[in-house]
């Protein structure tokens, strides 16, 4: 990879996204290796939790505008709708799909499609020198790579709309009390914060999770009937898991519960 950093441990996968100079804005690259680790995730039963990152002081500053424009500067027609179907909502799907916890480390700044990476992630750390702007606006662009499902979904249609069409940078602190992040860590903290809970929630029920996740997904698509059967088909899947015979297990016996994943 040349564009990120893979790195396993016990059950965590840390995926960071590696052009610090750049503040890792996307390239064509970091899209293509993006896809291909979350392809190779999604099959490999080892990894019970995923950590998005960025290194040096950015999480990620969204689409290189630079090669954009070096792009339309050698005359190429730039296809924005191509880019968004073959390049970024393949990866913006596997995130939201991927039956694991996928966590944002945010430790820096986050922009444009660089937020929207960190919005389709399932949970969201930030370190409190973390920034968050939509940047799109500025550049005559509308909110993409879900931003415009994500973001009303977490703060409403009128708080999302301010946030996209003023482009101001908000704090950590401000995205904690909108309800954009889960919580707020100081920067020497947190990628031990990160790990910690990562840790935690890989030692867990994987498939549990995993299916809690596909039903939370599935709600806003679902009325209450609709999302009862839903709850009744995986909860079908969930009681037949070995977690689900060991965490039984466990309570009787009075003892932590060993969960496999399985
Ligand atoms: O077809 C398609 O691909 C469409 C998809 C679009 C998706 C999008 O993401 S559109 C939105 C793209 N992102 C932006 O417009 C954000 C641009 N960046 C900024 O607004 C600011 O850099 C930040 C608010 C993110 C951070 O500001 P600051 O003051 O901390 O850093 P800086 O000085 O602006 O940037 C530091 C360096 O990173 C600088 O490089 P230099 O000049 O010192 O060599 C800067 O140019 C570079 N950089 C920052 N963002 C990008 C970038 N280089 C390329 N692309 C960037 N997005």
């Amino acid at each position: 990879m040349e564009t990120l950093l893979v790195q396993d441990d016990a059950g965590v996968r840390t995926v960071t996204l590696n052009r610090p100079d750049a503040l890792n804005a996307v390239t064509e690259q970091m899209t293509a290796e993006l896809q291909t680790v979350l392809k190779q995730t999604a099959r490999d039963r080892s990894v019970r939790c995923l950590v998005l990152t960025g290194a040096g002081r950015a999480f990620c500053a969204g689409q290189d505008v630079k090669s954009l424009q070096s792009q339309a500067d050698a005359g190429a027609r730039l296809d924005f709708a191509a880019a968004l179907r073959q390049r970024y909502n393949p990866v913006i799907q596997r995130l939201r799909t991927l039956e694991i916890p996928v966590i944002a480390s945010v430790n820096g700044v986050a922009a444009g499609a660089g937020w929207s990476l960190a919005l389709a992630c399932d949970l969201r750390i930030a370190s409190d020198r973390a920034k968050f702007v939509a940047a799109f606006s500025k550049i005559g662009l509308i909110p993409d790579s879900g931003m415009t499902f994500l973001l009303p979904r977490l703060v409403g249609v009128s708080r999302a709309l301010e946030i996209a069409w003023l482009s101001d940078l908000l704090s950590a602190e401000q995205a904690l009390n909108l309800g954009l992040v889960n919580r707020v860590v100081p920067q020497d903290q947190l990628a031990d914060e990160t790990q910690a809970l990562a840790a935690r929630l890989a030692a867990s029920a994987t498939r549990g999770l995993g299916l809690t996740k596909r039903a939370m997904n599935a709600a806003f698509d679902h009325d209450l009937a609709g999302q009862l059967e839903y709850e009744a088909q995986l909860q079908g899947v969930a009681g037949g898991t070995r977690d689900h015979a060991e965490g039984v297990q466990a309570f009787l016996l009075k003892r932590p519960a060993k969960f496999t994943g399985e």
